[in-house]
C-alpha cells in the first residue's frame, strides 16, 4: 500500500477529536505533534502501516479512584484521582503527579502524552506517564495534605512500581507531597524502592533534581543562544510561575548574569526593575514553600517593584520563560513579546504556550525551545535518580550538575539534527516532535501489534 492511501493529517485529527470529546488540551498537544510527525511519515509506510503514532494517542491505561480523607473539621471530602500511563515502549512509565483544582483527565493525557515524546528526548529509558487529582493544596494543613497524599497513594500503590512506573512532583506535588506519599507506599508495601523521584535528600532523593527543571530550561535556552552566537549575559528575562520551575529558571539566568523582571502566580505578576536578584528569589522560595504565601506580598517587602493583576507577558524584556502552567501564553501575548524585541523563549511549562501563540513564534523566526525539550532537564535527573536508587548509591552536586548540563546539550542536539531549516533558522518544535517519536516507534515497530 502506498503513503498516499493512508489517511492524511486532518482525517486523523478528525479522529482524535471524535475519540476524544471535552479534552481540549489532549486534541491540541496531539495535533501540535501530529503537524510535524505527518511531514516526517511522508515517505515512510512503515509507521502508517504499524498505526505508531493512533497507538501513542491512545494511553496504555487510565487508571481513574476516589480519593476520601476528613479535612481538619472532620467533614469528609471526595476527589478524583488519576494515573494515565501513556506508553511504556522504551522504559517504564514516567512522569509527575499534579495536584491542581484545575486538573482534569484531558489535562493529564495531554501531559502523559507529552511526557512520552520528552523522556525519549532525554535519552534515557523511561515511557511517559503522568497523575494527579483536582485537589487544591493552597489554605489546607500539613495534616490534611497528609491525610489526603496518604489516601491517594492507598490506590495508587497497586499500579506503580520502581520497574512500572515511576511518578515524581509537579504542579502542587512538592517534597512534602512526594515525602507523604513515598512514606505511604512504603508503609503498605513494606517495600523501600525507588518508586518516585524527586524525594528528599535524606531518603533517596537526587542531588540536583530540585533545580534541574529550571536549571535546565536555562541551559536550554543558553544553548539555543550559542547557536545564534549569544549569550544569557547582559540580558532581561521576563518569567511567569513562582514555584520550582520558576525560582530555579531565575537562579539560572541570574547566575548567568542576566536579570529577571517578572514572576507570577495564579493572582497576577510581579515587577521588579532593578532585577528579581539571588536574595529575593531565597526570599520568594521560602514565601511559596514554607509560608505558602501570595506573589503580592512580594511588592510589600521590596520597594521599586509593583504588583498587577494577569500575565507578565507584555514587560518588554530580552527573554521570556513560561514557568507556570499550560496555555498561559497566547496569540496577543506572543505578538507582544516579539514586538517588544524579545529574542528567545524557552518554556518551563508543559505546553503554556497555545498553538496559535507558537505560530506567531515561528513566523517571527525567535529562538523558540517548547516545553518537551526545553523542560526535559527534571525528568532526566528523575531518571539518574531512578539509577542511583537502584545501584543504591548517591552522586555528589557537581557530578549531577555536569551531567544534567549534557543532557540539554544532547537533547538541543537532537533538536537541530531535525529541525534545521537550512536557513539558520532551527524549528525546535518539529526537532523535538521527530526526534523524540523516532526512538519510541522504533521500539514499538520491534515490538509487532501490541
Ligand atoms: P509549582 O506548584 O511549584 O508552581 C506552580 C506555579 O505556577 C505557581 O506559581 C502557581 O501559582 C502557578 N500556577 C499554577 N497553575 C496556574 C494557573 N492555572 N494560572 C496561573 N498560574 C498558575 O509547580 P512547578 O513549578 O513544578 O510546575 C510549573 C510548570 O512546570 C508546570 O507546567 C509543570 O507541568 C512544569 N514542569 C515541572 C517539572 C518539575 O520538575 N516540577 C518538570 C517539567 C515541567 P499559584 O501558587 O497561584 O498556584
Ligand atoms: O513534566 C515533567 O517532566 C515533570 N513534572 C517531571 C517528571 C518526573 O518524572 O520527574
Amino acid at each position: 500500500m502506498a503513503v498516499s492511501d493512508h489517511v492524511n493529517l486532518e482525517q486523523f485529527m478528525e479522529g482524535v477529536k471524535k475519540r476524544n470529546p471535552g479534552q481540549p488540551e489532549f486534541v491540541q498537544a496531539v495535533h501540535e505533534v501530529a503537524q510535524d510527525i505527518f511531514e516526517f511519515m511522508e515517505d515512510k509506510v512503515e509507521y502508517h502501516e504499524a498505526q505508531i503514532l493512533r497507538r501513542i494517542a491512545e494511553p496504555d491505561r487510565i487508571i481513574s479512584f476516589r480519593v476520601c480523607w476528613e479535612d481538619d473539621n472532620h467533614n469528609v471530602r471526595v476527589q478524583r484521582g488519576w494515573r494515565v500511563q501513556n506508553n511504556n515502549a522504551i522504559g517504564p512509565y514516567k512522569g509527575g503527579i499534579r495536584f491542581h483544582p484545575s486538573v482534569t483527565e484531558s489535562v493529564l493525557k495531554f501531559l502523559a502524552f507529552e511526557q512520552t515524546f520528552k523522556n525519549s528526548l532525554t535519552g534515557l529509558p523511561m515511557g511517559g506517564g503522568k497523575g494527579g487529582a483536582n485537589f487544591n493544596p493552597k489554605g489546607k494543613s500539613d495534616a490534611e495534605v497528609m491525610r489526603f497524599c496518604q489516601s491517594f497513594m492507598t490506590e495508587l500503590y497497586r499500579h506503580i512500581g520502581p520497574d512500572t512506573d515511576v511518578p515524581a512532583g509537579d504542579i502542587g506535588v512538592g517534597g512534602r507531597e512526594i515525602g507523604y506519599m513515598f512514606g505511604q507506599y512504603k508503609r503498605i508495601t513494606n517495600r523501600w524502592e525507588g518508586v518516585l523521584t524527586g524525594k528528599g535528600q535524606e531518603y533517596g532523593g537526587s542531588q540536583m533534581r530540585p533545580e534541574a527543571t529550571g536549571y535546565g530550561a536555562v541551559y536550554f535556552l543558553q544553548n539555543m543562544m550559542k547557536h545564534k552566537g549569544m549569550d544569557v549575559e547582559g540580558h532581561t528575562a521576563v518569567i511567569s510561575g513562582s514555584g520550582n520551575v520558576a525560582t530555579h529558571a531565575a537562579e539560572k539566568i541570574t547566575q548567568l548574569g542576566g536579570k529577571v523582571l517578572t514572576l507570577s502566580d495564579s493572582g497576577g505578576f510581579i515587577h521588579d526593575p532593578d532585577g528579581i536578584d539571588q536574595e529575593k528569589i531565597d526570599w520568594v522560595k521560602h514565601l511559596k514553600t514554607v509560608k505558602r504565601g501570595r506573589i503580592s506580598e512580594y511588592a510589600d517587602e521590596f520597594k521599586g517593584a509593583t504588583f498587577h493583576e494577569g500575565r507578565p507577558w507584555n514587560v518588554t524584556a530580552d527573554l521570556a520563560l513560561p514557568c507556570a502552567t499550560q496555555n498561559e501564553l497566547n496569540e496577543d501575548e506572543a505578538k507582544a513579546l516579539v514586538s517588544n524585541g524579545c529574542k528567545g523563549v524557552s518554556e518551563g511549562a508543559n505546553m503554556p504556550t497555545t498553538l496559535e501563540g507558537v505560530k506567531v513564534f515561528h513566523d517571527a523566526k525567535l529562538m523558540y525551545g517548547p516545553g518537551k525539550a526545553a523542560n526535559a532537564g527534571g525528568v532526566a535527573v528523575s531518571g539518574l535518580e531512578m539509577s542511583q536508587n537502584s545501584e543504591r548509591i548517591s552522586w555528589n552536586h557537581e557530578r549531577l550538575g555536569e551531567m544534567l548540563t549534557d543532557l540539554m546539550k544532547g537533547i538541543h542536539e537532537k533538536c537541530t539534527e531535525y529541525g534545521d531549516q537550512g536557513d539558520g533558522y532551527v524549528d525546535y518544535v518539529k526537532g523535538a516532535n521527530i526526534a523524540g517519536f523516532k526512538k519510541v516507534a522504533d521500539a514499538m515497530l520491534a515490538f509487532g501489534v501490541v
